[in-house]
């Protein structure tokens, strides 16, 4: 099997210093966040940055300082910024930090709910986003928290405004929209093009077993406060890299070779 890329979604957009004070807002705690991750083997940092009170914020310049701080901490590191951001934000808003060049973004490909709120995806919206990440050179990672997001993105591929290979994220378990099961992965796997390469990531307390699931099937694997603020049942985990030395447990259990970024980037078609 390819060797296991992991990724560390170590800030999100939602979760608060309240729910696990490990969770970073100033750029001093997304770098020791990010060091933390990258130390214990993550390859890439999916990364939302907050102002210092931990508003979310998409700013371009937030970003930059963000970047270049983790940069010097983890020089090898990929860099994945949202342009997802947080819920409520405008298109226009998310998709700063697009102008920054990063090798790779996350570009969602659909309208859910998401708790009580309503993650909006429109289609003249992921038009918007994949034709500038293609202008700009930007691969997509495809985000899709249920099937017909699947299918949403292979409709932007016919349409010519994502290039191959293609790169998927499955999301399960988010509040609103495709439960974490073994039987839905399976479904969202096998409804992929047979060449692209994909990712998983469970949210709450399905993290680990989605992890284990893609760990298996030959996927990738994204853990972090973003999607889950426990190590294990009642324990909170102390950083993001508690949560990357799990899956790297799992992955030398299971005798799957955990990827550099160097290694990701090959496989995943990314020029530094
Ligand atoms: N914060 C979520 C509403 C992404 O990064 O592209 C959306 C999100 C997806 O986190
Ligand atoms: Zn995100």
């Amino acid at each position: 099997m390819e060797k296991l890329i992991i990724t560390a979604a170590i800030s999100g957009a939602e979760v608060t210093k309240e729910m696990n004070p490990a969770v970073p807002y100033t750029i001093e705690e997304i770098v020791r966040e990010a060091k933390s991750a990258c130390d214990a083997g993550a390859s890439i940092i999916h990364l939302h940055v907050r102002w210092d009170d931990g508003t979310p914020t998409q700013d371009k310049g937030r970003f930059k300082e963000a970047i270049d701080a983790i940069k010097k901490s983890c020089p090898e590191v990929i860099i994945l910024p949202s342009t997802g951001g947080a819920v409520g934000m405008s298109p226009e808003e998310r998709l700063q930090p697009i102008e920054l060049n990063p090798e790779i973004a996350s570009l969602d490909c659909g309208t859910c709910n998401f708790g009580d709120s309503i993650f909006v995806n429109t289609e003249a919206t992921i038009h918007m986003f994949a034709k500038k990440m293609k202008t700009l050179g930007v691969k997509p990672e495809l985000e899709c928290f249920e099937k017909g997001m699947i299918d949403n993105a292979l409709k932007l591929y016919k349409k010519g405004f994502v290039n191959e290979p293609l790169h998927f994220n499955i999301v399960l378990g988010v509040n609103g929209a495709m439960t974490a099961t073994a039987r839905d992965l399976i479904y969202m796997v096998e409804s992929l093009p047979k060449d692209a390469t994909w990712c998983a990531t469970g949210i709450g307390k399905c993290e680990f077993d989605i992890a284990t699931l893609a760990l298996v099937m030959g996927g990738h694997v994204r853990v972090g406060f973003e999607d889950n603020l426990y190590l294990e049942k009642g324990v909170l985990a102390k950083s993001n890299g508690a949560l990357v030395e799990k899956v790297v447990k799992l992955a030398n259990i299971l005798n799957r070779e955990v990827a550099t970024p160097e290694d990701a980037r090959k496989i995943l078609g990314l020029k530094k």
